[in-house]
């Protein structure tokens, strides 16, 4: 077993969090954010790495929950949620959650020093878990625009409009994003709008150490990483771009792998870490594709830019969105920019 004892001096998140607020005012708010959100993604890992033993996989109870998304919620998805949403409430920060298990964005009545909204997909790729493969929760932080605190006599439906016109913000917005990765490891990965850093969690001391400081996306990779079951109902242009790196005809002249896990976290970090290009296009099925915007596109997108990588629907930079409605969907690519920028070309 690795015995490595971490000096007093390793990096966990917790010192990292202090140091940046000791360094930037603004951070501090962001720190009990963190803290809480640290604290939910450990719950998580801690269930995630014993669902097959907990029994805790399968659909939810007898009958099974449908949640918005017309999906049978499984009960890890269900769980996760009420971890992340109780974590973050009582950190008194939050003034709405919204999230891909809420059909519709969740007041916070305890929060008295409301400041932020969180946006969030507790568990995301979690139709892997039955299989045990990388699953992941993916959270963004922004500020509030207008209050949206729930005074005594308020029209809480007044309050509500308010609360989900304080979701509905472009990526542009963010303050802070992440994702959680739950793998062959557990890690962090965040960004506060000044680079992208990765903590792994080691479970010899329960805390999230710094392994991957100032995450940097290659300028350009060797992997694609789409459905391409989906292929027959792509745009021609992105069929074109796909067979020539392929087959080494694209600008590079090197012949692309592919990679794709079917769960967004897992193939995003590896984009993030080993370049080249991750995609959930529009098709004649669904123009949208399948990523939401508010909680899996626009936080990734806002992490893959801060690493120097790239980010755009096929048309437009994902982080200039305006959200009109919590759940909507975009066409996502994002990765390395050379990667990008030679497909955006590819679909003009
Ligand atoms: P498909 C998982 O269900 C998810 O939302 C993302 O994590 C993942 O990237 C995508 O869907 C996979 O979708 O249609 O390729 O199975």
């Amino acid at each position: 077993a690795d015995t490595t004892v971490h000096s007093a001096s390793a990096m966990t998140l917790s010192r990292f969090m202090l140091e940046q607020s000791m360094k930037n005012q603004e951070y501090q708010e962001l720190e009990a954010l963190m803290s809480s959100i640290q604290v939910a993604c450990k719950m998580i890992a801690n269930l995630v790495s014993r669902a097959g033993i907990t029994d805790l996989t399968g659909m939810q109870g007898g009958g099974g929950s449908v949640n918005i998304q017309g999906e049978e919620q499984k009960k890890l998805d269900v769980i996760s949620n009420d971890i992340l949403k109780e974590c973050l409430r009582y950190t008194g920060k939050l003034g709405v959650i919204a999230s891909e298990e809420e059909d519709h964005p969740v007041l916070v009545e305890e929060a008295f020093s409301a400041k932020y909204v969180a946006v969030f997909d507790p568990l995301d790729g979690s139709s892997n878990i039955d299989a045990a493969i990388s699953t992941g929760t993916i959270f963004g932080i922004f500020e509030e625009k207008e209050e949206c605190l729930v005074e005594d006599d308020a029209d809480l439906d007044e309050a509500r409009l308010k609360c989900l016109l304080n979701t509905l913000q472009p990526g542009d917005n963010l303050v802070a994003a992440g994702y959680c990765m739950y793998s062959s490891s557990t890690i962090l990965v965040f960004t506060m709008g000044n680079g992208v850093n990765g903590f792994t969690l080691d479970p010899t001391i329960g805390e999230f150490v710094l392994t991957h400081p100032n995450i940097q996306v290659p300028k350009r990779g060797k992997i694609y990483s789409f459905n391409e079951a989906n292929s027959p109902d792509w745009d021609t242009g992105l069929q074109n771009y796909v067979e020539a790196i392929k087959s080494g005809k694209g600008e590079s002249g090197a012949r692309y792998s592919s990679r794709y896990i079917g769960s967004m976290v897992g193939d995003v970090h590896r984009t993030l870490l080993y370049g080249g290009i991750f995609g959930y296009p529009g098709d004649k099925k669904n123009p949208n594709g399948k990523l939401r915007l508010l909680y899996e596109a626009a936080p990734m997108s806002f992490i893959v830019e801060q690493a120097g990588g790239k980010s755009t629907t096929g048309k437009e930079r994902i982080m200039n969105i305006h959200p009109e409605q919590v759940h909507q969907r975009v066409p996502t690519f994002l990765g390395s920019a050379d990667d990008v920028t030679e497909l955006e070309k590819s679909l003009k």
